[in-house]
């Protein structure tokens, strides 16, 4: 299902999106791979621009996987070279597309699995959580791991650290397009749902 995914729109305002009828929306600090995670479920090249500058996606990026049914690819959080302006801009653009628009949607917060959950990955699921807003989180980057380190460790741990379920947390590395397919399941059930 999710290779049939196409590019819908670029908006930097979500109140002028149309009605879905279900959206799956990828959240996390810039650089972590957000964009590489989408080309890996889609099983495309370029679907999703990947950059080596953080910052780049600086617009909501919505995907078509089927009539009305979304992925939706948010601008990073965290980039240190943004003016405080932007950031308000940002902050706006976030809260129209995840909270103003009653949509069902699920967030999957993508973390680097090296670098572990940030403070800021805990205030977007806290930020998440007071709207009510179901999240669940993506360990990216498993590839530069240690060989030691096991993937049920490093979801244990993010599972702790955010105080949900073992079976929310999903280990994947964008790169070696490896570990995909529990999250595969995991989304085409929720668009299908
Ligand atoms: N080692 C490794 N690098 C990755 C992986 N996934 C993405 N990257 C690299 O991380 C960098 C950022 O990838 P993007 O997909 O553009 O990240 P993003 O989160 O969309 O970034 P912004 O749009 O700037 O917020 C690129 O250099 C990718 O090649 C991964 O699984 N492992
Ligand atoms: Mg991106």
């Amino acid at each position: 299902m999710l290779e049939k995914t196409v590019f819908f729109r670029a908006t930097s305002q979500a109140n002028s999106l149309p009605k879905s009828v279900a959206e799956i929306v990828l959240s996390g600090r810039s650089n972590v791979g957000k964009s590489s995670v989408i080309n890996a479920l889609c099983l495309q090249k370029n679907l999703a621009r990947i950059s080596k500058t953080p910052g780049r996606t600086r617009s909501i990026n919505v995907y078509s996987v089927a009539m009305r049914k979304w992925i939706i690819d948010l601008p990073g959080y965290g980039f240190a070279r943004i003016s405080l302006q932007e950031k308000k801009l940002w902050n706006k653009m976030i809260e129209e597309c995840i909270v103003q628009r009653k949509s069902k949607k699920v967030v999957y917060i993508i973390i680097d699995a090296f670098v572990g959950p940030t403070e800021l990955d805990f205030d977007m699921a806290h930020w998440l959580d007071d709207y009510g807003v179901m999240f669940k989180v993506v360990a990216n980057k498993f590839d530069k791991m240690p060989s030691g380190v096991t993937k049920a460790e490093v979801k244990i741990k993010a599972a702790e650290c955010f105080g949900i379920d073992e079976s929310d947390v999903f280990t994947v590395s964008a790169k070696k397009r490896n570990g995909f397919d529990k999250l595969k399941i995991d989304i085409v059930e929720f668009l299908d749902r």
